[in-house]
């Protein structure tokens, strides 16, 4: 399967209600304005942009316990799901751009329907793997792997919206890299379920390079099985991702984080990508600049550009 991949499935998720903030609704838009996806055209690829995905309204979409907008995420991700099945099965890696993370029930989900064997490597500040009766916040980007990890099912409840949705992981599919702001439960449940887990102290003792070795081999020992890579860009540390709206100090710095995306696209599993959290309306004009570049460089290096260069196939030095 290395390097059969030259199409890309594209889908925008304009979708800002798994957290308080407005603005990143406005990513995908902003992404491809400043001109990611013809960076992925000049890198060979053939890009299929499925535009932005339409929402429907729910006008009476009350909190259910205090998970907020149970509806209308859950109506969202259920589309969500299926357009990337369709895409992965299609054959074309599908990259999603949030939006806010709570577009990965989605994602995640429509990937393992197409790929069952899929494991999951998350990179993000936080694990997001809160209970709806854990979450301080209340918001479904913290939620999202409990809704999809079967051996947590027992602490979800029956959440109006969100009845579609088949737990589609197992604990022992995930990676964590690059948390550095965890909530009691989401401990908790990382170590009880053992859940394979680098945070920032890791990567500060081991360095970034065993990190990803060690992970890798966790979830995908042979390298055989597809990866779905959800980014959120706040595992970056603020001075290369301002933009966001959970921001944390302390976080992987943008050859950390390149690395990150350089070896996993090396394994040629890489089947699935979602980019989130970018918030192009938070800070000065220089800081959304800046959080656009480096996440046009992390998908970049998704896509196998390399910093020590690439040589297109057919390439042959030239002669006088
Ligand atoms: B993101 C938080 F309480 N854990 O649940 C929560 F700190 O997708 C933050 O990673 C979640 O940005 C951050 O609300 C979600 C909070
Ligand atoms: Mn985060
Ligand atoms: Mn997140
Ligand atoms: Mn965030």
């Amino acid at each position: 399967r290395r390097l059969a991949h030259r199409d890309v499935g594209v889908l925008g998720v304009p979708f800002c209600k798994g957290q308080p903030r407005p603005g990143v609704a406005q990513a995908p838009q902003r992404l491809r304005d400043y001109g990611m996806l013809k960076k992925l055209e000049t890198m060979g690829y053939r890009v299929h942009d499925y535009g932005d995905l339409q929402f429907q309204e729910f006008p009476d979409d009350y909190p259910a316990w205090n998970i907020k907008y149970p509806r209308s995420i859950g109506a969202s991700c259920k589309k969500i799901s299926n357009v990337v099945e369709e895409v992965t099965e299609k054959g074309q890696v599908a990259l999603t751009l949030g939006g806010d993370h709570s577009l990965s029930i989605g994602t995640v989900h429509g990937h393992a329907m197409a790929e069952p064997n899929m494991c999951l490597i998350w990179v993000d500040a936080h694990s997001d793997i809160n209970t709806p009766m854990a979450s301080p916040s209340g918001n479904i980007h913290g939620m999202v792997l409990s809704f999809l990890a079967k051996e947590l099912q027992k602490y979800v409840p029956r959440v109006p919206g969100m009845e579609w949705v088949k737990p589609c992981l197992s604990t022992k599919d995930i990676a964590f890299i690059g948390l550095r702001d965890l909530d009691p439960a989401e401990r908790c449940i990382i170590e009880q379920y053992n859940i394979t887990c680098y945070t920032m102290h890791e990567v500060d003792r081991m360095g970034i390079h065993r990190v990803l070795e060690e992970a890798l081999h966790s979830v995908n020992p042979n390298l055989d099985r597809p990866i779905h890579l959800s980014y959120d860009i706040d595992s970056l540390d603020p001075a290369v991702s301002p933009s966001t709206g959970t921001p944390v100090p302390g976080g992987l710095s943008i050859r950390e984080g390149m690395y990150i995306a350089e070896e996993i696209a090396a394994t040629g599993q890489l089947t699935g990508i979602d980019l989130v959290e970018v918030n192009p309306e938070l800070g000065s004009k220089q800081d959304q600049e800046l959080t656009l570049f480096t996440a046009c460089e992390i998908i970049g290096a998704c896509f196998g550009k390399r910093r020590k260069g690439n040589v297109p196939e057919d390439y042959v030095i030239p002669t006088p």
